[in-house]
């Protein structure tokens, strides 16, 4: 199928050359029919040999309604522009030219009407004039007359031709439908209309439905297309799509069904606006941004030149779903002015807060056209989401480096090289903790996740323990801690379960940390708070109480250990705690297992396994 949207001035016969070439009166309002003009956006459909199905949106041409015109012709990618050749270039003429300019329309067909009333050359002259220069530039011309029917086989013939130059889009990419029309069928619920771009629609899809106040998921319950049921749709296509789940209160004009995880709903974007850059042409402060069937007023502000052309800021008053690569039409309402194309650059762009920022960020998207490329996406993000480069519209092939992580070539091996001098930085400041956490490695290095610090984590560096160390470093403990522990271990070599008491710890130098580093260090065991142990202690008692008759108290157990009850009471504990022994409900204890392993959990029939 091909879609065409006419264009023009009013009155200059745009819905009489749809009807002629279709059969159907586009103007369907009774106050069209009324007042002979049309008021809302119009469709009709006809065969047309040589070019298959060709559905017309047959737009306003009155000057109230150029809104409404650039709701119908903005997802369109073929104009039928029309000229009466009574009238001559008129201003909707110009401005509805100037749009089908700034949205890049390509493929289109020249048609100069009411040709029975006067002499159709001047207005063809000054049209092809006016056309040049333009996108348009140099598309055929057909002069006719909808009265007579003179023309018209031509206006078909030539149609066709154009239409055959128009290239297939892709179908089988993601779906953004703009909205052109919503209401309720009987029976059915909300249907939706739209012009379908690419891609490809079927009935059961579920679908993003952006509006302005949000986003929410519609399921297509069932499409047509050209008045006819269809399973499936693909662009370019008119389509009418009836959703489950909806309300008609909740969609319009302007509001877009898209593929869900495919585009950005934002309301702060850079574009570059070709050919403003040069002469006077600045842009005004606020404008209005018209993309598919939206029209949102916005804020401008220039960002610099990028040789003729203008990037710019772009603040919306209702976030957009939009890609990379869009091309937006920027528009002064006020002075029925069309200022221009805006080809988004970003739809994530940086804040620009400190001065200087807006020149940085011209040095930044210098040279982008807007294609979505996934490369220079991650030279200038430096670290994205995959699911995030998705929804600009970039086709990802790499993959991720950590989750779903992608980063700028070279950026962690730069990351693992900062991180080395960090780690060895913190050794030097804490040598008793010698590991750099990873948070804080994460915070110093300016990386959203610690994933991509544990990724940037090369050998020498490693992680242990949730922290970054440089190789042995985990397991060195300073000279003077080193020392103290020897002479613990000294003191235990003759009686093991005689831990050391405070004062002996305080005369040792041994305090909180300098333990909890030697225990790290695997040079001491900790049995509890300030009681340490030779390394293996616990396996070693697990052994010696496995000799004494089962079960056994407390006091038993110290008597055997040849240790206190300050030792003894926590260390006993700490045997339950690694299964190493259990406590029954009389407060004795029995070894499990084999002593000097811990009990496997949950063995059937054995005792009930320990809560961790
Ligand atoms: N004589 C003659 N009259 C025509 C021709 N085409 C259209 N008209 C008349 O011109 C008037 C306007 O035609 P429309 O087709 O409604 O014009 P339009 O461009 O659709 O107007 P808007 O939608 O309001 O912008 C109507 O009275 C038509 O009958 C033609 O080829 N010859
Ligand atoms: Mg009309």
């Amino acid at each position: 199928m091909h879609v065409v949207a006419t264009a023009g001035h009013v009155d200059h016969g745009k819905s009489s050359l749809v009807r002629s070439l279709t059969g159907t009166d586009p103007d369907r309002l009774a106050e069209e029919k009324r007042r002979g003009l049309t008021i809302d956006l119009g469709f009709a459909w006809a065969e047309l040999p040589g070019a298959g199905s060709v559905a017309f949106v047959d737009v306003p041409g009155h000057s109230s309604f150029v809104p409404t015109m650039l709701a119908g012709v903005g997802p369109v990618p073929v104009a039928l522009l029309v000229v009466a050749a009574d009238g001559g270039w008129m201003p909707q003429s110009a401005e509805h030219l100037a749009a089908l300019d700034a949205l890049g329309v390509r493929h289109g067909l020249l048609v100069v009407t009411r040709a029975d009333l006067a002499d159709p050359a001047p207005a063809l002259a000054a049209a092809r004039a006016e056309l040049a220069g333009t996108s348009l530039a140099g598309v055929p011309a057909v002069a006719c007359s909808a009265v007579t029917g003179a023309g018209l086989d031509e206006v078909r013939r030539v149609l066709a031709e154009v239409l055959a130059a128009v290239p297939a889009p892709r179908a089988a990419g993601p779906v953004r439908l703009w909205v052109d029309r919503a209401f309720t069928i009987r029976g059915a619920g909300t249907v939706v209309t739209g012009t379908l771009g690419a891609g490809t629609l079927r009935t059961g899809d579920e679908l993003d439905l952006a509006t302005a106040s949000g986003v929410r998921r519609a399921r297509v319950r069932g499409l047509q297309s050209l008045e006819q049921d269809v399973a499936s749709a693909s662009g370019v296509a008119r389509v009418a799509v009836n959703l489950r789940g909806v309300e008609r209160g909740e969609v319009g004009r302007g509001d877009a069904l898209v593929t869900p995880g495919w585009s950005v709903r934002t309301d702060v974007l850079d574009v570059r606006c070709p050919g403003a850059g040069e002469g006077p042409g600045e842009l005004p402060g606020r404008l209005v941004v018209h993309a598919g069937s939206a029209a949102v007023p916005a804020r401008s502000r220039p960002l610099g030149r990028d040789g003729a052309d203008l990037l710019v800021r772009l603040r919306l008053e209702a976030p957009l779903p939009l890609v990379l690569g869009d091309r937006l039409l920027l528009r002064d309402p006020a002075r029925h002015l069309v200022l221009g194309a805006g080809v988004v650059l970003d739809v994530r762009p940086p804040a620009l807060r400190r001065r200087g920022a807006a020149a940085a960020r011209v040095a930044d998207l210098q040279g982008l056209g807007g294609e979505p490329d996934e490369a220079s996406e991650l030279r200038r993000r430096r670290v994205v989401r995959g699911a995030d480069l998705r929804a600009m519209g970039v086709r990802v092939r790499t993959s991720p480096v950590a989750g779903d992580w992608h980063v700028a070539p070279g950026l962690l091996e730069r990351a693992g090289e900062r991180l080395a001098g960090l780690v060895a930085e913190h050794a030097a400041a804490d040598p008793l903790r010698p590991g750099l956490p990873l948070e804080e490695a994460r915070r110093a290095l300016g990386l959203p996740d610690r994933a991509l610090v544990q990724a940037a984590v090369r050998p020498p560096l490693q992680l242990v323990d949730g922290r970054v160390v440089a190789g042995a470093a985990a397991a060195q403990l300073p000279p003077r801690v080193e020392r103290a522990v020897a002479a613990v271990l000294a003191d235990l070599a003759g009686q093991p379960f005689a831990a050391p008491d405070a004062e002996r710890l305080r005369e040792l130098g041994l305090g909180r940390s300098e333990l909890a580093a030697a225990v790290r260090a695997g040079r001491l065991e900790r049995v509890a708070e300030g009681v340490v142990l030779a390394p293996g202690a616990l396996r070693r008692a697990a052994r010696a109480l496995a000799g004494l008759p089962q079960p056994f108290t407390a006091s038993e157990a110290r008597r055997a250990l040849g240790t206190s009850r300050r030792v003894a009471l926590p260390l006993l504990e700490a045997l339950d705690a690694a299964r190493l022994t259990s406590r029954g409900a009389d407060d004795r204890r029995r070894v499990l297992g084999d002593g000097g392993r811990p009990a496997p959990v949950g063995r059937p029939g054995g005792a009930e396994p320990p809560r961790e």
